[in-house]
């Protein structure tokens, strides 16, 4: 494929002064509506990845652009050192949506699940009594929770960790779904369990049923934080609130971010009960830009659109019609397997097709915009705002690419 002039001197400017640390697809995004892009030469492009679930409300949606531009006019950032007359409401009604007592927000992703390391180390030395400094926190193989040096320390993909260290201590890792395997981690020095209730990166991997349950039965028996990563799998995605909630699980930590700032600011947060997050005195953690009054007015937009349900809804109708379409070219043999819940699927192809990234290249010269993961896996997750005739539509684009 070629791109033409423009879309190629935008790539060309861009490599010329930018870290090499991504590999984006040929295509130069100019505008965005609802779950439709259009790039700097007027290509029309469907997006099947919604910014890793960033963009579950979809682009441009007009009532969270309406809150960040009220809260653009007032004030936009104070700093902790002041107090600002959104932030209240925003913990308030956060903490409520989780059935917590506390929330302390971040940023980024990859700063709240720092956030909850802290927060379950300073939980174990305080409140669980564990000897300084021997803290231990077990988390899963194939992992993904972002990409610091610490939570790269305790990441099974080479990509991501290597010539990186040296690592920070204090990790167990054990494969993912097996209870056996994290029953025999757990010893009197763990202090959490931190997981992704749905494993994204590694191929959107649904634990088989009963694991989540069996790991918040086995953290209450040892008195362990069992933590959930639900910054890609929750607020809406799987068609309910947390993906937890399919299992019928409540953790002891709900870690939150992409869709809380509504695809429009980075907005983050850890949500607790206080014998958890009480831990904290001030001094102790933040961040200049946590919980900033532009990121908590659009934090409280997007709340208050899940507490209705529509969006939850939405994922639900969808995904099985997703899942159903999916299962029939799965019938196939050209889709090899399929994974996932709602409006979320990690799709196997057929490796004869090609790499997921040559897939995702063939999709996009259809006007369908997905990313790839290991191998010939690609994942779809447009924003669930997505008409079903468009989801119909990217999927003909895929049935397309696929022959079938
Ligand atoms: C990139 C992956 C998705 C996450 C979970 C924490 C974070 C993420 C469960 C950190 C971030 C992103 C980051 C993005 C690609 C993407 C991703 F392929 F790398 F794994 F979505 F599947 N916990 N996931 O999924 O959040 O600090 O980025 O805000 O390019 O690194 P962040």
């Amino acid at each position: 494929m070629t791109p033409d002039r423009a879309t190629q001197d935008y790539i060309g400017a861009s490599d010329a002064h930018s870290a090499h640390n991504y590999h984006p697809l040929p295509v130069v995004v100019a505008t965005g509506d609802g779950a439709w892009l259009t790039d700097v030469d007027g290509r029309r492009y469907l997006d099947m990845l919604a910014g890793y679930s960033a963009l579950n409300f979809g682009h441009g949606n007009r009532r969270l652009v309406d809150a960040a531009r009220a809260q653009l006019e007032r004030v936009t950032l104070t700093s902790r050192a002041f107090h600002h007359d959104r932030f209240a409401d925003f913990c308030t009604q956060l903490a409520e949506l989780c059935g917590k007592d506390m929330v302390l927000p971040m940023n980024t992703g990859a700063e709240a699940v720092e956030t909850a390391v802290k927060t379950a180390r300073k939980w174990g030395y305080r409140v669980k009594g564990v000897s300084d400094g021997r803290a231990r926190i077990v988390v899963a193989s194939d992992n993904f929770h972002g990409r610091t040096t610490t939570i790269v320390s305790f990441s099974t993909d080479p990509e991501a960790r290597a010539d990186f260290g040296p690592y920070t201590p204090g990790f167990d890792i054990v494969p993912y779904g097996d209870l056996d395997a994290l029953r025999a981690a757990v010893t009197d020095e763990t202090v959490a369990v931190l997981l992704e209730p749905i494993q994204g990166e590694a191929g959107v991997l649904v634990p088989p049923a009963g694991y989540l349950p069996g790991v918040r039965e086995l953290t209450r028996e040892r008195g362990v934080l069992f933590i959930a990563d639900e910054i890609q799998s929750g607020l809406g995605r799987t068609g309910r609130t947390f993906a937890c909630e399919h299992e019928g699980v409540v953790p002891d930590v709900y870690v939150l971010g992409k869709a809380l700032g509504g695809g429009v600011v980075p907005v983050s947060a850890v949500v607790a009960d206080r014998d958890v997050l009480g831990v904290f005195r001030p001094g102790e953690h933040g961040s200049t830009f946590g919980g900033n009054p532009l990121a908590c007015a659009v934090g409280l937009e997007v709340i208050a659109m899940l507490r209705g349900g529509e969006y939850q809804r939405r994922a639900t109708e969808l995904g099985e019609h997703l899942h159903a379409e999916l299962g029939v070219l799965a019938g196939t043999g050209k889709v090899t397997q399929v994974r996932g819940r709602g409006l979320w699927a990690g799709v196997d192809i057929d490796p004869s097709y090609g790499t997921g990234r040559e897939i995702s290249e063939k999709l996009m010269a259809r006007g369908v915009l997905v990313k790839d993961t290991h191998g010939s896996t690609i994942r779809i997750a447009p924003p669930l705002v997505i008409g079903k005739e468009d989801l119909d539509w990217g999927l003909d684009q895929l049935r397309a690419v696929l022959g079938a």
